[in-house]
């Protein structure tokens, strides 16, 4: 019943805390390891070794801590049929945000490529995904004098065997918070065309139909696989 369930979930809850704490003890044990060794022997070539061992040791935590932040995200590409044909590597620049595109599949030449307002990709037209991300009211456009969209990005090219390997810069965007942040309220998403962007027609470059989705999302992965239903559970219930 509802007990056993919430029982579960503490359980749950409680075994990854534990994890947690372990692996934090194990860390902390290892600091203080290096650090009191160090009081203790006086061989200085060996303090100094202790501390770069030290240095590497934090860097690792920094760098760990940060591949979870804001900072970097993956967004899965899929095509009309629901197939996933590639990604997008999206990571936070001065600039604005650096997008990595790796695509399979597509039609040799120019594909227009956007930031699209929701974070909806429903094929196989993917209008779900609204129209382009335009939080300051301008024109379409990177050729656009009044332009342009903040989701507005160049065309791709894909090679004879259908392949896209580029990485592009979505100029004064950010995976921050704020107006210009592409995972603002539920997120955005990102649109693959099937035709070229001409960079000024409205209201989206005459790029043609949408043919790869891909949801940009805050947290695309909340809480593992441990939140869907549990079956069992459903079958305790039933049983009663
Ligand atoms: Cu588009
Ligand atoms: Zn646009």
């Amino acid at each position: 019943m509802q007990k056993t369930g919430i029982k579960r979930q503490i359980r749950a809850n409680s075994g990854r805390a534990f994890l947690l704490l372990k692996r934090g003890f194990y860390f902390l044990r290892l600091a203080y390891c290096l650090l009191v060794d160090t009081r203790d022997n006086n061989a200085k070539g060996d303090n100094l070794m202790r501390a770069i061992l030290l240095l590497i040791f934090m860097t690792f935590l920094v760098s760990c801590q940060s591949g979870n932040s804001e900072a970097n995200r993956t967004v899965e590409m899929y095509n009309a049929s629901g197939d996933m044909v590639g990604t997008a590597e999206l990571s936070e620049q001065d600039a604005g945000v650096q997008v990595k595109l790796s695509l399979e599949g597509l039609e040799p030449g120019f594909h227009g490529v956007h930031v699209h307002e929701f974070p909806q990709c429903e094929g196989p037209d993917f209008t779900s995904a609204g129209n382009h991300f335009n939080p300051d009211g301008n024109e379409h456009g990177l050729m656009h004098p009044e332009g342009s969209h903040l989701g507005d990005l160049p065309n791709v090219e894909a090679d004879g065997s259908g392949i896209v390997e580029a990485e592009l810069m979505l100029a004064e965007a950010t995976l921050k918070d704020g107006k210009k942040s592409i995972l603002r309220g539920e997120g955005t998403s990102l649109i693959v065309h099937d035709g070229q962007d001409d960079g000024v027609s409205q209201p989206g470059g005459e790029s043609g139909d949408r043919i790869l989705c891909g949801v940009i999302k805050t947290d695309p992965d909340p809480q593992g696989e441990e939140t869907p239903t549990d079956p069992t559970e459903f079958n305790e219930e039933q049983e009663k």
